[in-house]
């Protein structure tokens, strides 16, 4: 056998070696993507526990509301999906502030305590008592106007979702419906506004170009995309029926400790 023969084989055989660590490398590197992009895909949806909605006491007319979100008739609102362990409720009875500190009726402490229940005393016939004759325990009546409440989280969180219920007991339609999260309790610097359909800017928060939507048990579930934040604020400017602003609960939801 010649020396180039010899040579001429190793070097098949050492391709060959080579060849297969490269394929085995490959392979390799193709399942760590499989699973980084397993991981990446995971979403999970955010469990909102929506109270019972109530019959509308009397009908209601959205009419001349800009940018009003059709009617859902019944149909319920998309779940929102987050990442995994980033669907959880970090707002429970956490502090609440408001450019109102003296609500006209109720207490600013009832916007987190869980309670979302507003009409939860009934007639025997299943009827609602009527809100304003039988002021319920669970709502919060602000000043009219443009009014704040602010839910104060404790420490900077990371926020996937967002749910705020105003009264749901009448159909009716808030104006200026505004959601911001900052590290600043004075929200002067660094705000990120998650949801604003404040069409014409008449709460000074800027034009926003979400919808407008009737109240029902739902409330309004956002999507936020891990936003990091201690403060969580909602503005609001009366509604459809009067220039009252109120409350029923808001809910914070992100990654938990
Ligand atoms: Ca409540
Ligand atoms: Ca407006």
């Amino acid at each position: 056998m010649s020396m180039t023969t010899v040579n001429t084989k190793r070097y098949k055989e050492v391709m060959k070696k080579k060849e297969n660590r490269m394929r085995t490398m490959m392979m390799m590197m193709t399942a760590a993507s499989l699973v980084v992009g397993a991981e990446e895909q995971e979403k999970i949806p955010i469990m909102i526990q929506y109270p019972k909605q109530v019959r509308y006491l009397d009908p209601g007319d959205p009419k001349g509301v800009p940018n009003l979100e059709l009617p859902r008739e019944g149909k319920p609102r998309p779940p929102i999906m987050v990442p995994v362990g980033c669907d959880k409720l970090l707002s429970l009875n956490c502090k609440v502030t408001s450019s109102d500190p003296y609500p006209v009726r109720g207490e600013l402490s009832f916007i987190t305590d869980g309670n979302k229940e507003q009409c939860n005393k009934m007639y025997p016939d299943d009827t609602p008592r009527y809100w304003t004759a039988y002021p319920d325990e669970a709502s919060v009546e602000l000043a009219s106007g443009t009014q704040w409440v602010q839910i104060d989280l404790g420490k900077e969180r990371e926020i996937y979702g967002v749910c705020v219920w105003h009264f749901f007991g009448r159909f009716t339609v808030y104006h200026d419906v505004i959601c911001q999260i900052s590290n600043d309790p004075d929200f002067i610097d660094e705000v990120v506004t998650v949801f604003n359909n404040d069409h014409d800017n008449s709460s000074r928060q800027g034009v926003g170009k979400d919808k407008a939507y009737i109240e029902t048990h739902e409330g309004c579930p956002i999507a936020v995309d891990g936003v990091k934040g201690r403060y969580v604020r909602f503005y609001s400017r009366g509604n459809i029926r009067n220039d009252k602003n109120h409350y029923i609960e808001i809910e914070v939801y992100g990654k938990g400790d």
